[in-house]
């Protein structure tokens, strides 16, 4: 697959009725893909039915089927794992797209493989293909605008501080916070406090989480919540902040104090965070029901 998501190759077709994992064992491709993560660096990231075709094919871990929730570690990975295959999906629809000619074809499956061939080999400038490619980008772009806030569900808003590029932290805590019932708007890394201020003005959450963990929150930290202590319009969001915030490991208590005689509700900072966190939202959860 190219970037850009145009094929580059298909198989012949194969006899009978085999599974894709069966197909790309005996096309040699998995042993291609798994050399290619060993001795290139250059894992595979595949969906579930790929599970167990090599140490180098990465694929997600399966949702289990009592209906107990994934922790949040393991959907952390399967949203990284997931999102960057977007391009290689793409492949697939842009060969159906191409076969609309044949698309009913009663030819011998033998030849099938011809077909998708000559689909392949279609001149890029095939109205069908950029057809197909703009409709995959708008249903991309439709897919963020179809995320609709609940009105009835608490509003979050993670983000990290300028000079943090750090971004799994904040995907593990949106995740963290949307098990705790709320919806939640991630800002992403390196977050400038004039768009952390503005994020949280268009959101009005009741939730503003920071986490930081290049080991420069400390110094960054304060600026934050002073310029979102001093917007009346987020009079009672409630601010916390979290990870590695300095490069000592262990935080000292006067830092934490400051940090909250700052302004932070929350200073989140020990080995056992996480966990003190959990608590600090089930409370938050409870005093904003007035139990
Ligand atoms: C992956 C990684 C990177 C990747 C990040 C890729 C990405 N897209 O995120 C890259 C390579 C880009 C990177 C860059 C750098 N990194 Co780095 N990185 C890591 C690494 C290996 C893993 C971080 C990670 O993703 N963990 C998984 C997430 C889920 O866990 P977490 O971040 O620890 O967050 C957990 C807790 O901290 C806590 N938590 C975090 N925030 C909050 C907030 C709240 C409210 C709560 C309750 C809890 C909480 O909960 C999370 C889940 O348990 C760590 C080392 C390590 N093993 O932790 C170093 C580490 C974070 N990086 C470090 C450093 C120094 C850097 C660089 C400065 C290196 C450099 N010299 O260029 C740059 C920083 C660039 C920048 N501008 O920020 C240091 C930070 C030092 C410190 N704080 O003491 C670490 C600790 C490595 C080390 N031991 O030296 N890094």
């Amino acid at each position: 697959m190219r970037p850009d998501g145009l094929p580059i190759w298909t198989s012949a077709a194969m006899p009978g009725h085999l599974h894709d994992t069966r197909c790309a064992r005996e096309l040699g491709l998995t042993a291609a893909l798994n050399r290619s993560a060993a001795e290139l660096d250059l894992p595979t990231l595949a969906e579930s039915g790929y599970e167990s075709t090599g140490h180098g094919i990465k694929t997600p871990v399966k949702q289990p089927a009592d209906g107990i929730c994934l922790a949040p570690d393991n959907r952390a990975r399967n949203r990284l794992l997931c999102g960057p295959r977007w391009r290689g999906e793409r492949g697939l629809p842009i060969l159906i797209g191409r076969w609309k000619t044949p698309g009913h074809t009663t030819i011998s499956p033998r030849r099938a493989g011809d077909i998708v061939a000559g689909a392949l080999h279609l001149p890029p400038s095939d109205t069908n293909t950029h057809h197909q490619v703009a409709e995959i980008n708008s249903l991309e772009r439709g897919s963020v605008k179809t995320l609709k806030r609940s009105p009835d569900r608490p509003r979050g808003v993670v983000s990290s501080v300028a000079s943090d590029a750090h971004t799994w932290n904040l995907v593990y805590l949106q995740l963290l916070l949307e098990e705790h019932g709320y919806s939640v708007r991630n800002l992403g890394a390196c977050v400038p406090v004039e768009d952390l201020v503005a994020g949280c003005l268009m959101e009005r959450p009741q939730l503003l989480v920071l986490s930081t963990v290049n080991g420069h929150g400390l110094i960054e930290a304060p600026s934050y919540i002073r310029r979102v202590r001093e917007r009346a319009e987020l009079h009672g969001l409630v601010v916390v902040i979290g990870g590695k915030l300095n490069v000592g490991g262990t935080v000292a208590d006067d830092d934490v104090r400051r940090l909250l005689h700052l302004g932070f509700d929350g200073v989140f900072t020990t080995v056992d965070s996480v966990q003190e966190f959990r608590r600090f939202l089930t409370h938050t959860g409870k005093a904003a029901a007035g139990e």
